[in-house]
């Protein structure tokens, strides 16, 4: 078992059809561009993971850097430790960031997948956990009221205890119309998070914030710049409504670059842009050592499982990009994310799907 290899590497472009546009201030989503990975190793199991490339336009060149990386990774012990370690060697002139960094993260989930498949267990037991339901509140978009409103009734419909909408329209007074429009729904026994997605200057976030805090919201996320983590620290430091950030860090020394800024009250790292499973859980111990809650963000079915080994785990992001390709594996039960107990991470192609949508 333990003597597991590579052996192969293929990858698909698809571009997937979504239920509603996901309008953010930092910019539309219209489809989903992922790139399917399917890693082959000699215990006769596939490791399945998908990158989100955000637009289009990045979809060929990451697949193309990561099919490069096939032949790097071809022929190492399945092993995402030392997968990683090689990695992070073999980048270190050029950098370990951005649309590298989502390549090498894509192996890592593929190679913890194979491994868990390999064993025999759930992702969440070959890291040395036990699965339980994971509290997760269900994301939507800039929807404004009558749409916002709308979603809003059909996620406590469906037993969601919380729900984060997107803000940053033109001005404060439309924040707050929409904002307590969807508070009016959802009441105060439902938590209700904010999306900023990086869309206001220092000063507006501070002005628009201080405004935030009588709605009884739950956080503030990505208020400005997500580089300018002193600008986060200024924010918070003029708010009472807690400050989170996270989902734009690029591995774990962007999230200690934070924590060291005094950025944030909460974080919510991307598994992807974090550095895969590895990077996760090195993140998650930097959570643990500074006492702050860690949240997930898209990603939902490896977030799940990373999640339940989190000691600081906060909220599972729902939000099911990648449904319409993917079986599905992990369930919503009142609020909660539930992974089954079948191997790996929970990433089952639907091949007729998969064809339809393929670039
Ligand atoms: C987000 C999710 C997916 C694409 C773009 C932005 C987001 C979130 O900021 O937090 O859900
Ligand atoms: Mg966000």
């Amino acid at each position: 078992m333990d003597d597991l290899k590579i052996t192969g590497l293929r990858t698909r472009a698809v571009n997937v059809p979504l239920q509603y546009t996901l309008k953010t201030a930092g910019g539309t989503i219209a489809t989903v561009p992922l790139v399917l990975i399917d890693l082959l190793t000699d215990a006769n199991v596939t490791g399945h993971a998908y990158v989100f490339t955000y637009t289009p336009l990045a979809l060929k060149p990451i697949q193309s850097l990561i099919d490069e990386l096939g032949a790097v990774v071809n022929g190492l012990p399945l092993a995402p430790f030392e997968i990683d370690r090689v990695l992070n060697a073999r980048f270190r002139l050029l950098g370990h960031t951005g649309l590298v960094r989502i390549a090498t993260a894509g192996i890592d989930m593929a190679a913890w997948d194979a491994k868990a498949k390999a064993h025999r267990l759930p992702l969440v037991e070959l890291l040395g956990g036990k699965a339980r339901p994971i509290p997760a509140y269900d994301s939507h978009g800039m929807d404004d009221v009558e749409l916002g409103t709308k979603r809003a009734r059909d996620a406590l419909e469906a037993g969601f205890k919380a729900i984060k909408t997107k803000a940053g329209y033109a001005t404060l007074e439309r924040d707050l119309e929409v904002i307590r429009a969807i508070k009016q729904v959802t009441g105060d026994s439902v938590e209700l998070m904010i999306d900023y997605n990086q869309g206001l200057s220092v000063p507006e976030a501070r002005r628009r914030g201080r405004a935030l805090e009588a709605e009884g919201i739950a956080w503030i996320e990505e208020p400005t710049l997500q580089h300018d983590y002193a600008g986060h620290a200024s924010i918070r430091e003029a708010l009472r409504i807690p400050v989170q950030i996270g989902e734009n860090w690029f591995g774990p020394e962007d999230m200690q670059k934070a924590i060291d800024a005094q950025a944030c009250d909460l974080c919510m790292p991307d598994v992807m842009k974090i550095g895969g499973v590895t990077g996760w859980l090195k993140a998650s111990a930097l959570a643990e050592q500074h006492g702050m809650p860690m949240s997930s963000h898209i990603f939902q079915e490896f977030s799940a499982h990373l999640l339940a080994v989190t000691p600081t785990a906060h909220y599972l992001e729902r939000m099911d990009l990648a449904g319409p390709i993917l079986d599905p594996v992990l369930r919503f039960k009142d609020g909660n994310a539930l992974v089954g107990d079948e191997p790996g991470a929970g990433i089952r192609w639907r091949e007729e799907e998969v064809s339809r949508f393929l670039v």
